[in-house]
């Protein structure tokens, strides 16, 4: 819930001295923002976790601008935030309460600066928002598939910075899979050129992946040429009632075994999290006659012209409700109908947001044990609260389960929320033991940083720390992120 007041900035005195009007020559009035109303939405995340200060927000117009801008703030030992859409889950892009890191939006950064549908390639500007990436591809002929709910705010930036996962990595792997080059703005200002288009380049260390996944510690993503694929002609949306956890991954093996190149999208859904979306969410309505405790949401597409994706979809459902895995089940007969059934799994986060406090927990386990990390969460969960309500839900197909849990109807959120702690080690506790990981696609940000020396100790926290000491020898880019 947004229980915080709204952020307080520091003033812009708090910058060293010279450096404002360094900034405002450079990058111009519209580059530099200082009214506090101005910046104050750049100040706190999306869940309202963390609230900061920032002495302005910068938001350069090009990649030669931002270079000069980091040059001026490592000059003077300034940290900076990068931000692209603001929609972390983990508070990876607000700056903390010091006042003295600058949250560098890269906004106005968000040219499309080529689309090759021979390639299958498109190089485009951090600031590009996701949806219109996809929108751009479509025009095109061509599909770029990464989708996940915040895609009409958060930006190509964003979702490499973070790589993001969302509900194609079934199909299409993560954004890193979707990256073939990068240029990227180095703590020193220095510009990394690395906006190549090719499907192999074996020339030593794959610099670029580094800045994925990296969430802005060592520098900014600029630009990036991004994989299209060819665009679907056919798809097919299905919203089933399954008898149970195993019964979904049963379903799941089904389609995967028949046609794996037709599986876009696998997601499970709790009877508790379709009942919240029911309760809060504008015009939603189930599309099945009754009631159940688990549910999915299969999506399926093809660029095949005769794809026979709705025999492929009627032939395996008629196979799993014979088998007893599913209930019932509802086939989208119009676009408006397969949005309808995409809603319902989409605004889980909303719904979540509206019926009270929640706490998130963003994590994998190989899909063969989603099952069990759900039944044995979801017990351990309501032993640590009784009363607490598991919200399970998301992506299936790639072993990833937003394992959520909602406070107690009627309860007091602040008292529920300072379990927050409890609940996470609760979840991390089964999912360690099932091999998983602690955060599947939301990152490590702020809200995870105790948990990185944790979960990947030894020579793996090692190396990263010397990385980030050899690429950032100052500490300027996003400190307090990813490495406390
Ligand atoms: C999703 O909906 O897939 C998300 O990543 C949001 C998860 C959440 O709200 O916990």
């Amino acid at each position: 819930p947004d229980t915080l007041p709204p952020a307080e900035p520091r003033p812009a005195a708090s910058l060293p001295s010279g450096l404002l009007d360094a900034l405002l020559a450079l990058l111009g009035p519209r580059g530099v923002l200082t009214d506090p109303a101005d910046i104050a939405p750049h100040l706190s995340d999306w869940r309202n976790l963390y609230r900061g200060s920032s002495p302005c927000v910068l938001r350069p117009a090009n990649t030669g601008e931002l270079a000069a801008a980091v040059k001026l703030c490592a000059a003077a030992g300034v940290p900076m935030v990068p931000q692209g859409g603001n929609t972390s889950m983990v508070g990876g892009a607000t700056p903390d309460e010091s006042g003295r890191q600058v949250v560098v939006a890269l906004t106005r950064m968000n040219r499309i600066r080529d689309i090759d549908p021979v390639d299958l390639t498109m190089t485009a500007e951090a600031g590009v928002v996701l949806k219109t990436a996809q929108e751009a591809a479509a025009g095109a002929g061509c599909l770029f598939p990464l989708s996940l709910g915040a895609e009409g705010t958060a930006t190509i930036g964003g979702v490499l910075s973070t790589n993001a996962g969302g509900n194609t990595t079934v199909r299409y792997g993560n954004a890193r899979e979707l990256m073939l080059g990068i240029e990227a703005v180095l703590p020193d200002g220095q510009v990394l050129h690395g906006l190549r288009r090719l499907r192999k380049d074996n020339t030593g260390y794959a610099l670029r992946h580094l800045f994925v996944g990296g969430e802005g510690t060592l520098g900014f993503v600029t630009a990036a040429t991004l994989k299209l694929f060819p665009a679907p002609r056919e798809t097919e949306v299905a919203f089933c009632a399954v008898r149970d956890e195993d019964a979904a991954l049963a379903l799941f093996r089904r389609f995967r075994d028949r046609d794996d190149s037709a599986v876009r999208a696998f997601e499970y859904m709790s009877g508790t999290g379709i009942d919240l979306a029911l309760r809060h969410i504008e015009g939603a309505t189930l599309p099945l006659a009754e009631r159940a405790d688990h549910y999915v949401l299969v999506d399926l597409a093809t660029p095949r012209p005769d794809g026979g994706l709705r025999a492929l979809m009627e032939a395996v459902l008629e196979e799993a409700l014979e088998a007893g895995e599913v209930l019932d089940a509802a086939i989208g007969e119009s676009e408006a109908q397969r949005g309808a059934i995409w809603r319902l799994r989409e605004e889980h986060p909303e719904a979540q947001k509206r019926e009270g406090a929640s706490v998130k927990n963003d994590v994998s386990v190989p899909v063969s044990r989603v099952p069990e990390m759900i039944r044995r969460c979801s017990a351990a969960l309501v032993e640590l609260i009784p009363g607490s309500r598991p919200v399970p839900f998301g992506h299936m197909g790639d072993g990833n389960i937003h394992m959520n849990l909602e406070q107690p109807e009627g309860a007091d959120p602040a008292a529920f929320l300072a379990r927050s702690h409890d609940i996470m080690d609760t979840v991390n506790a089964v999912v360690r033991d099932l091999d998983g990981s602690f955060s599947a696609e939301h990152g490590v940000g702020r809200l995870k940083t105790d948990m990185v020396a944790d979960w990947r100790g030894g020579a793996e926290i090692d190396l990263m720390r010397r990385i980030k000491a050899a690429v950032d020898p100052q500490g300027l880019m996003n400190p307090g992120k990813v490495l406390d």
